[in-house]
């Protein structure tokens, strides 16, 4: 935690103890904008699927903000990003237009996957959002075959993989993992595992899912190494994205970090009843939320003041606002295209040019 304001010429914040980095003041207020952005995005979304504009399902970020945003602050060119389900951030956070998101959300046309693709089928290759993936545990051996790709393609890039703690107990996560430890022992499988362990799938809890709660070690089965970080603190989240996507791009061997976090919002936008959890322990999380600590840190060390956070907010809400008119009033996709990019062309499928 900064102690004091005004460290360095630019008003950086001073670095936190041994192995943290220095977060200079602008970028921690570009990364308070960042999760105050991908919050007003999902809350405005839980709004427009719970008034029908929405189809299909959709799952909101609300509460784990740092654990993506923190990350995806060390994501460099040509680098792989690959997620469940509990999608938007990512895909905003790499820089997709918040209205074609939202679109997409909406089934229009105008969405990043010309509407086909809904809430948990987000891509954006060209920016490295390689989805959007709403089978649990399924985009996991495919995260893994991204890194071994980039390896064998000669790149220093690497591959982020998402997952949650749920997924874990999928068998498609141990093949994977045991692939990604395999093919590193040569370097060749540059993939940082990020666990966002939210502690529930659904209404299940890690300890009502698995007799081993202690969800980095299980990686050991698999000779990759890991390590914790408490997902609810930017800071935290920052140092230890920096040092791991640098590692894993250096070595190619995988790395797995197991980001401690929860979901303040039910786990999809149509659930409303959580029997499996109590309104003191939301509240609890509640005030361990993400922005809530960074707000806080940034008005302590004088980074920004009050004045300064509701313009962020009024900005990031009219962003939002802009961004729900647009999938509005964006029309539905023409109906012949129906069948375009969905099924791979014959030629394409047989691998031929
Ligand atoms: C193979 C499969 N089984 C079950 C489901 C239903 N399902 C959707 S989300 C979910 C929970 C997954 O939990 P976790 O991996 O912790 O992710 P979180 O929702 O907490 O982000 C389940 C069981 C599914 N989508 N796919
Ligand atoms: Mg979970």
């Amino acid at each position: 935690m900064p102690e004091e304001n005004g460290n360095g010429e630019n008003g950086g914040v001073e670095a936190r103890e041994e192995g943290s980095v220095a977060t200079s003041a602008d970028r921690l207020v570009d990364l308070y904008r960042e999760m105050v952005t991908v919050r007003r995005f999902e809350e405005a979304c839980q709004r427009g699927f719970r008034q029908g504009k929405i189809g299909g399902y959709l799952h909101v970020y609300i509460g784990q903000e740092a654990v993506a945003v923190g990350f995806l602050d060390s994501f460099k060119e040509g680098d792989k990003v690959i997620t469940a389900y509990r999608d938007h951030p990512h895909a905003l956070l790499l820089g997709s237009d918040p209205k074609n998101v939202m679109a997409e959300l909406y089934g229009r046309g105008s969405g990043i996957v010309k509407g086909k693709g809904g809430s948990m089928h987000l891509f954006d290759v060209e920016r490295g959002m390689m989805g959007g993936y709403g089978i649990v545990g399924g985009h996991i051996p495919i995260g893994v075959g991204i890194a071994y790709a980039l390896k064998y393609h000669e790149t220093d890039n690497i591959c982020q993989l998402y997952l949650g703690d749920g997924a874990m107990s999928q068998g498609a996560f141990h093949e994977a993992a045991n692939l990604a430890g395999l093919w590193g022992k040569d370097g060749q499988c540059p993939c940082l595992f990020i666990v966002e362990n939210n502690q529930y799938g659904m209404g299940t809890s890690v300890e009502r899912t698995t007799a081993m709660t202690d969800l980095a070690a299980k990686f050991d089965a698999y000779g990759i190494e890991h390590e914790k970080v408490d997902g609810m603190d930017i800071d935290a989240v920052l140092e230890a994205a920096e040092r791991l996507t640098e590692q894993v791009r250096e070595t190619g061997k995988p790395y797995a970090v197991e980001a401690l976090t929860y979901r303040t919002a039910p786990h999809g936008a149509g659930d409303f009843f959580e029997k499996y959890r109590t309104k003191e322990e939301i509240e609890e999380w509640r005030q361990r939320d993400p922005i809530g600590i960074l707000e806080k840190k940034l008005l302590e060390s004088e980074a920004a003041d009050e004045e300064k956070l509701d313009e962020i907010k009024g900005e990031a809400k009219e962003q939002i606002d802009e961004a729900v008119k647009f999938a509005d009033e964006s029309e539905q996709p023409p109906i012949e295209e129906l069948y375009t990019d969905v099924y791979a062309g014959e030629d394409e499928y047989m691998g031929e040019e």
